[in-house]
């Protein structure tokens, strides 16, 4: 049994369970999505704000955070956590993901990533070992090896070869670790392939981590590949290990990854949608710029009691965005922020009282609305 994980109570109709990770900043309930605070802040939220939304661990990343400010920098700070004013956990990702999403003129070699700083076009090279460094220096809760995430479309050889190197890569960034505080999450590649994902899974088993993740996953392919790969890995998994889906996803991913058996998650969507006016209610998605809200006195959501649902009106909130004034970002975000976080608490209400897969399917009834 890993100290640092318990599972609570496994739902007795479907494989959901909740649970406790344990780590140096708090304990956290699981499932949890964790907010993505890329450059060391959520954008537009106060660490305050995100407190008041409910947000119980935040994400970071390696690569953005290397490029600038610089890990020795945040490190000479005193660490992430002083440095952004948060003391809830944090977790950060490897930069094995960013490097292949935004830099440029990427080679990858047996030794790592060399690549061009989407800043300033310097030259890098990223390996586990200094991931690891960066993320030891930076200092966050759980930490992440560093992986290659093959595009959606790449054919099997290519996907086979690479998830043989996340494994060499795994057990580099294992060995790289010298802190003993933080947890180290193994990344399951094989892309749309069932057998490379479960020979990513039994690899990354022998080597040992502190909680497994799924990466690969929401890069373009359709939602029944994503569906498959989660069951296909769902047996494999330790159940008493948390079990992480990176970079998903909408409320009904999140639903059906928890209905899988997955305690956490991450994503940008609530944050980057807030900023484009997009919010996130019980009926649906809605888009705040449309003229039937110019008069409109209700909240945002009737069933949301967040602190933007509990004082402004949709009126307030259109007017703000269509004039483009910061606070609309702000407002946007701390409510889509409280809403995702509500909906993780609702889920873990639901599986303690073994009615997970009821939940599951009223869901998906509520959320007819959608926003175009
Ligand atoms: N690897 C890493 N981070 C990630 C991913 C991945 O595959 C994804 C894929 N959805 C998001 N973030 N290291
Ligand atoms: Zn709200």
């Amino acid at each position: 049994m890993a100290q640092h994980f318990h599972v609570l109570h496994q739902d007795a109709g479907c494989r959901a369970r909740t649970g406790l990770l344990r780590t140096p900043h708090g304990d956290i309930p699981t499932p949890i999505f964790m907010p993505v605070g890329t450059a060391a802040t959520v954008k537009a939220m106060r660490p305050e704000n995100l407190v008041e939304a409910g947000a119980r661990i935040i994400l970071a990343n390696t690569y953005h955070l290397y490029l600038r400010p610089g890990h020795r920098l945040v490190e000479q700070m005193g660490g992430l956590h002083r440095f952004m004013a948060w003391d809830r956990p944090i977790l950060t990702d490897s930069g094995g993901f960013q490097v292949f999403s935004l830099a440029e003129l990427r080679t990858i070699t047996e030794e790592g990533v060399s690549f061009r700083s989407h800043i300033d076009g310097s030259r890098h090279l990223l390996t586990p070992e200094l991931s690891i460094a960066i993320q030891q220096a930076l200092g966050a809760d759980v930490i992440m090896c560093f992986d290659e995430c093959p595009p959606a479309e790449a054919e099997r050889s290519y996907v086979e070869r690479s998830l043989a190197l996340t494994t060499r890569w795994a057990a580099r960034s294992k060995a790289a670790l010298s802190r003993r505080d933080q947890l180290l999450f193994g990344i399951v590649q094989g892309g749309r392939f069932p057998e490379l994902r479960r020979r990513s899974l039994e690899e990354l088993r022998e080597i040992g981590f502190d909680g497994y993740a799924l990466g690969g996953l929401s890069v373009g392919e359709e939602k029944a590949v994503m569906h498959e790969v989660m069951d296909a890995c769902s047996d494999l998994l330790p159940t008493d290990h948390p079990r992480y889906i990176m970079g998903i996803g909408t409320p009904e991913d999140l639903v059906e990854a928890v209905w899988h058996g997955y305690d956490m998650f991450d994503c940008v969507m609530p944050t980057r949608n807030a900023r484009n006016g997009m919010l996130f209610s019980s009926q649906g998605r809605i888009n705040i710029k449309r003229k039937e809200y110019e008069a409109d006195q209700g909240p945002i959501d009737p069933a949301c009691g967040c602190y933007v649902c509990r004082t402004y009106s949709r009126a307030y909130l259109r007017h703000l965005f269509r004039s483009g004034e910061i606070l609309a970002s702000m407002l946007n975000t701390h409510h889509n922020i409280a809403w995702y976080l509500n909906l993780m608490e609702r889920i873990r209400a639901a599986i303690a009282s073994n009615s997970f897969a009821a939940f599951r399917q009223s869901f998906y009834h509520q959320q007819t609305r959608t926003s175009e």
